[in-house]
């Protein structure tokens, strides 16, 4: 081990209740919203096929330009009531919202910079009213927090000279002002997604985000603090030098799910976040993001995969410029939020059903009753026939679907721990669903292996 004093403060997973609550909630929705928003990757007349968040980047617009931007962030059409409303249709549990992302523009009105909600054409604390709405409505509520800030004159990328220490020294008084001022304003949030942190400046820091963590900690008991905010004393990102894992969870999931196989991620908490277009964040109104949209099977299937090994899913919404919600999200909201109310309960709660190997067809997954272990549905082969590889000495007991969906679905035990399904009668429209699989000690007792369980 290597002596470290910024390094991991835990070597395993947190069991306190704000940690549980974090892990039983499953299904978050991912809000990015800002000035990017308004112009939804379109710079000009130009579509520019990249994520809309980045296009003063991508488009080379100058700093100033785009700062002018908050002067027509009127959002008329902004109601966080009916934002809540939505994501409680959805059957998300959480929400994190971009407090502030790469263009430095502020959702809260901020003691320390000018630019934000406060001066901007809408002049009031949006950020301040998504909080209240979606906790009214029982939702957990996460900050996200960009570190990297184009629009900060003191941020550097680098550290190359003495004056770019002092400015960048500024410039982390400044975050860290910012953040526990985000702590003090909004008391009640459960936890902060970091982003941005993976510059030379920050990595030479990495004591700047062990405080950083402290900090919002002693202001907040219980807080959960993402792994993308810390750096170790070399420099370490995520894990520190050890191999530890730094913050509460795993959040470098991105756009990407560990292979379903994969059971080293259950060893730590874990979240993925997920873009429903391709590769935009931001509201994206080009035809590129459109031509690329994940439909709600999809989607459901990748909550089912995370779910399965333990994981949350963080699905990320772009509400447009105006403030209205994408009408194309809000369809994807109700059928996301249907089927859970439906399947919900392999989800909520659940988690790596720890003795039964991938089936290829989809998931299981398992909460604290071992007797019960749920089958997600999300790939019916062509023959219409699955098999349920049983552990060794299980038998089964019974086998219920969640909703309609599977009504039709008919058990055939073939020999020992093999269980085929047979879905051909199952409503083919519907393309996911659960079963609840109860399973009890057979009373055949068998040690051999069995054959078909690949592991
Ligand atoms: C970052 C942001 O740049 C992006 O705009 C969005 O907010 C997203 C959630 O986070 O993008 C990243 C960050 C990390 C990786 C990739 C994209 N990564 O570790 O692969």
């Amino acid at each position: 081990m290597i002596e470290l004093k910024y390094g991991a403060e835990m070597a395993s997973p947190r069991q306190d209740q704000a940690m549980q609550k974090f892990r039983e909630n499953r299904f978050g929705q991912f809000i990015h919203w800002g000035l990017y928003s308004m112009q939804a990757g379109i710079w000009q007349g130009k579509d520019y096929e990249f994520a809309a968040e980045f296009l003063p980047k991508i488009a080379q617009i100058p700093e100033a330009q785009w700062a002018r931007l908050a002067e027509q962030f009127s959002i008329e059409a902004f109601d966080a009531a009916e934002w809540a409303s939505l994501a409680v249709e959805a059957g998300a549990k959480y929400i994190t919202i971009t407090a502030k992302h790469h263009e430095g523009f502020c959702l809260w009105p901020s003691e320390f910079t000018d630019f934000h909600v406060g001066n901007a054409a809408v002049g009031r604390d949006v950020l301040g009213e998504l909080v209240r709405a979606y906790e009214h409505r029982g939702l957990d509520v996460y900050l996200y927090y960009s570190v990297l800030d184009w629009h900060h004159p003191d941020w550097r990328y680098r550290l190359e000279s003495t004056e770019d220490e002092h400015a960048f020294g500024r410039y982390l008084d400044f975050a860290l002002n910012q953040l526990c001022e985000l702590a003090k304003r909004y008391p009640s949030v459960k936890g902060f997604w970091f982003d941005g942190t993976w510059d030379e400046s920050v990595k030479a820091n990495g004591a700047w985000t062990w405080r950083v963590e402290r900090q919002l900690k002693e202001l907040i008991p219980g807080l959960i603090v993402s792994s993308r905010l810390r750096a170790d004393d070399f420099g370490a990102r995520h894990r520190d030098s050890n191999g530890l894992l730094m913050g509460d969870y795993e959040s470098g999931y991105e756009r990407r799910l560990p292979d379903p196989w994969d059971r080293a991620v259950t060893e730590q908490d874990w979240e993925a976040c997920m873009t429903i277009p391709q590769a935009s964040w931001g509201h994206h109104a080009g035809v590129w993001a459109e031509r690329t949209v994940k439909n709600s099977a999809e989607l459901i299937d990748m909550l089912a995969h995370c779910v399965s090994l333990g994981g949350n899913f963080l699905l990320n919404f772009g509400p447009t410029g105006d403030g209205s919600l994408a009408p194309g999200e809000r369809v994807l909201a109700r059928e996301i939020g249907s089927w859970l109310s439906a399947n919900g309960e392999a989800i909520f709660g659940k988690g790596l059903a720890r003795n039964w190997a991938y089936p290829g067809w989809g998931y299981f997954s398992q909460g604290a009753d071992p007797a019960t272990v749920y089958a997600i549905v999300s790939k019916i082969p062509v023959s219409g026939r699955i098999r349920l590889n049983l552990p060794a000495g299980l038998a089964l007991r019974s086998c219920t679907p969640l909703s309609a969906a599977g009504a039709g679905v008919v058990v055939q035990e073939l020999e020992k721990s093999i269980v085929q399904l047979d879905l051909s009668g199952c409503r083919p429209e519907t393309l996911v669903f659960a079963l609840g699989v109860a399973a009890a000690a057979s009373d055949r007792i068998w040690t051999e292996p069995n054959p078909d369980v690949v592991n």
